[in-house]
């Protein structure tokens, strides 16, 4: 499952804590260890990931960023003429903002997210800057089906799904993704999408493991959330952050290790670590060009264009529906 960095709604019990629950204890019970990384974006985690994309080793958003401005007129050329703009996890827009202003033949802007707070905050700042523009937000789990409003019958599609998120699906997950959206967009659409590039693993090492330690605070926050919410009784000091990147899968993975040999209460059960024994919180895909093009094109789409930093980083890309 994809993490979505979101900013998260003030914590009341709910469903949803029956979710979590169960999937923590199914996550600390398997082996190997994994806890899924959609559960690091509570109110802490939101902050701490807005933090990771100003920080000098995570390239990602500052590449991605560029690469949209400097290019803005040409990607908006694969946005169909008064097609509306769907963004899947939307958060604050900052990105959608770069295409909003130079693509004027956009009919709406549909912002979808599952934070009804960062949706309602952001289409007020759009609304009084697009006044033309009409903002329909959608709040949803992008990853699930969910209604597109009712407006856009008949109106074209393009879709917009920057920040590399699809990097954090497991491959078939993304390929689950991209024919969903697909589905959804409709036989003319466009998908306009970043996609972080397999690059040095020094680079990456150093975007996941950054010298301020933000990444690691971000990672054990997951620990906290889980003490706060479940009842558990992690003691922070007795686990590391780890991150590294596994060439062979073509993905940076981040670990939290017990330090010691030690149980844990969680929810009412009693977990035991090893010395050394982690928890899997993270995958982050990279691709190269040419296996981003085949995943894209097992899921019903064909890359059209392909935008790069100068240092061939990261990328965005344009897909295009292919016919039925
Ligand atoms: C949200 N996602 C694309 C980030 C990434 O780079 O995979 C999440 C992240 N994890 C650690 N740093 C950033």
């Amino acid at each position: 499952m994809a993490a979505q960095p979101r900013t998260a709604l003030r914590h009341e019990p709910s469903a949803d804590d029956d979710a979590f629950a169960r999937d923590v204890i199914g996550g600390l019970t398997g082996r190997p260890k994994r806890l899924s990384p959609k559960y690091f974006y509570d109110e802490s985690g939101a902050r701490l990931f807005e933090q990771i994309t100003a920080l000098p080793e995570y390239y990602p958003t500052r590449c991605e960023l560029s690469i949209l401005c400097d290019n803005a007129a040409a990607i908006a050329r694969f946005i169909p003429a008064g097609a509306a703009l769907v963004e899947f996890g939307s958060g604050s827009s900052k990105k959608a903002r770069c295409l909003l202003a130079t693509a004027p033949k956009i009919s709406a802007y549909v912002p979808v997210d599952i934070s009804s707070e960062m949706l309602a905050r952001e289409a007020q700042g759009l609304r009084r800057d697009y006044p033309q523009l009409p903002v329909l937000p959608v709040e949803a789990d992008f990853t699930l089906p969910f209604r597109l409003p009712a407006m856009l019958a008949g109106a074209a599609r393009a879709g917009f799904f920057p920040g590399s998120t699809i990097g954090n699906f497991e491959p078939h997950e993304g390929c689950a993704f991209l024919r969903h959206a697909r589905a959804m967009l409709g036989s003319a659409a466009t998908l306009i999408i970043g996609v972080d590039l397999v690059k040095d693993a020094a680079i990456l090492n150093a975007a996941y493991d950054d010298a301020a330690g933000v990444t690691a605070k971000f990672n054990l926050n997951l620990l906290t959330r889980i003490n706060r919410e479940l009842g558990a009784n992690f003691d922070l000091t007795t686990f590391s952050h780890e991150a590294f990147y596994n060439s062979e899968r073509h993905r940076i993975e981040m670990h939290l290790a017990s330090k010691k040999r030690q149980k844990v209460r969680v929810a009412g059960r009693v977990i035991d670590f090893r010395a050394g024994e982690t928890i899997h919180t993270e995958n982050s895909y990279k691709y190269t060009l040419e296996s981003f093009g085949a995943l894209a094109r097992g899921a019903g789409w064909t890359p059209a264009a392909v935008w790069t930093d100068a240092k061939g980083y990261f990328s965005v890309q344009a897909l295009v529906a292919q016919e039925e």
